[in-house]
């Protein structure tokens, strides 16, 4: 499933975000940068050290914000790590931090040249963000982004099993 924001292709697709080939992988990370479970262990897992010893020059990340690194031996140029909010019921402005998360790590694939990024659902596995409300506001903060910079050519949604990428899919079909 796909359809164009603005002049940016935003597609749906389901599988391991470690295996697809682009310029830049956004990593659902913690604040401290050193690793983890989830996508962000596949990540590190897959990309190696180099990964790792990148992060450890920055002295973590607040959430919402975002910063590249090296890809390492991933198919792709850069990493981008941002840190999605915990989910405690929807009263504590997760979902102005979620958007923060998807449009800073598009700005920062801008920053380095990329055309195209692919994403995880951020924050919707450990962190326990209710995947169809995380995904709408996925969909509108790249809108709104793909709204002012058009030069990031293709966005992947990548959802992990069939499910959530049935469920990405309605959700991006509907959406204005
Ligand atoms: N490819 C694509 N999606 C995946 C993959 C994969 N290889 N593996 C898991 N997912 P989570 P969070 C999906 O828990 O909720 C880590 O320990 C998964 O099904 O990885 O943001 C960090 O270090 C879910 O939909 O990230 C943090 O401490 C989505 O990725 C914490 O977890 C996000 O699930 C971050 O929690």
């Amino acid at each position: 499933m796909g359809r164009t924001f603005n002049r940016t292709l935003v597609e749906v697709v389901e599988g391991d975000i470690t295996k697809i080939e682009v310029d830049a992988i956004v990593n659902a990370a913690n604040s401290k940068l050193r690793g983890g479970g989830g996508v962000d262990g596949a990540i590190h897992r897959a990309g190696g050290p180099s990964i790792l010893d990148e992060c450890k020059k920055h002295d973590g990340c607040p959430t919402g914000e975002s910063i590249a690194t090296t890809a390492g031996d991933l198919p792709a140029r850069y990493v981008i790590h941002t840190v999605g909010p915990v989910w405690y019921g929807g009263d504590r402005a997760e979902a102005d931090m979620l958007a923060s998360c998807y449009f800073s790590s598009l700005a920062r694939a801008v920053d380095r040249g990329c055309k195209s990024v692919s994403f995880p659902s951020i924050s919707t596995g450990v962190y326990r963000y209710p995947f169809d409300d995380a995904s709408r506001v996925a969909l509108s903060s790249i809108r709104d982004f793909c709204a002012r910079d058009t030069s990031i050519e293709r966005i992947l949604l990548v959802a992990y099993g069939a499910k959530d990428a049935g469920r990405y899919s309605e959700i991006l079909e509907e959406f204005e």
